[in-house]
């Protein structure tokens, strides 16, 4: 998993309207809106003001990294919800949240980013939350994806997650990833549910081929200037950004990429359903 740097976030506190309007130039929905559509919740916007969240700075592994709780609450408050960053650190920062009257606590080490429900117990994986984050926003784009082919790079987590949301969108799914094994585990995951994965083995071949694309792996300058069409459209998770920097401009209103608003968004809504 990518570890964010400084840079990467630091101006996502500033920038959430904005965001916003790009997104809904792309998508057509908000970023909450598109959060809550890609769980597939109706949440009571009403009930948001009575919600506290709580993000708990966390000092184990390489540590806290700046501008990261700051960022988390930025987007939570953007959602509609009252949001704060606890005073302290790790376990006296959760002691701090429930003390307080936090409902959800958003904590991340150096492995997981989770949100928790602590009053109902619900979890949300920011790997797992990402995926379905981007696949609902690339059905969007397309305005559903039923029998249209899109190609996952990358089985890890997000990937995965992305796949299952895919599924879900009848979409017909291809997956490459540079591991053989990571792309027929995947493959076997959808089979439990009875939906078939096609293996892409060949990087090149397989952009040249797709143009909807879900960009789950952490390499840049994978999507080069040759696999670019008028119609590719790309939902980019991954972090660094695969496509080649001198063809973002050209592409950048087909594609969807940022380093946390999307993920934390679904993160939230999924812990309230
Ligand atoms: O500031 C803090 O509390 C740090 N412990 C946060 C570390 C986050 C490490 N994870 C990541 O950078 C990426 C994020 C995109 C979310 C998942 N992994």
């Amino acid at each position: 998993m990518t570890r964010l740097k400084e840079d990467d976030i630091d101006e996502i506190s500033a920038n959430l309207s904005n965001y916003d309007n790009e997104l809904v130039k792309k998508t057509g929905y908000l970023l909450s809106e598109l959060a809550e559509y890609a769980v597939c919740a109706d949440f009571d916007k009403l009930k948001s003001q009575s919600i506290q969240v709580a993000v708990i700075p966390m000092t184990c592994g390489q540590g806290i990294i700046g501008g990261f709780g700051e960022s988390v609450v930025s987007i939570v408050k953007h959602l509609g919800f009252k949001a704060w960053i606890t005073d302290s650190p790790d376990a006296g920062g959760v002691a701090e949240a429930v003390q307080n009257g936090a409902d959800v606590l958003f904590m991340a080490d150096d492995l997981r980013f989770v949100a928790i429900n602590l009053r109902t117990g619900v979890i949300s994986d920011n790997g797992d939350a990402t995926g379905k984050g981007y696949a609902a926003g690339l059905e969007r784009m397309n305005k559903g994806l039923q029998e249209k082919e899109v190609l996952i790079l990358g089985a890890g987590p997000v990937g995965t997650s992305a796949a299952f949301s895919l599924a879900r969108y009848k979409a017909k799914i291809f997956i490459f990833d540079p591991d053989l094994s990571a792309s027929r585990t995947l493959v076997e995951k959808l089979r439990k549910i009875e939906y078939t994965v096609n293996v892409e083995t060949n990087l090149d071949q397989a952009l040249k081929h797709h143009h909807l694309i879900i960009d789950a792996c952490p390499a840049d300058n994978v999507i080069l200037r040759h696999h670019l069409r008028e119609d590719t459209q790309i939902a980019a998770p991954g972090i660094p950004l695969g496509v080649e920097s001198a063809m973002i401009e050209q592409i950048s209103p087909r594609l969807l990429h940022d380093p946390l608003q999307l993920g934390v968004a679904v993160m939230m809504f999924e812990v309230l359903k």
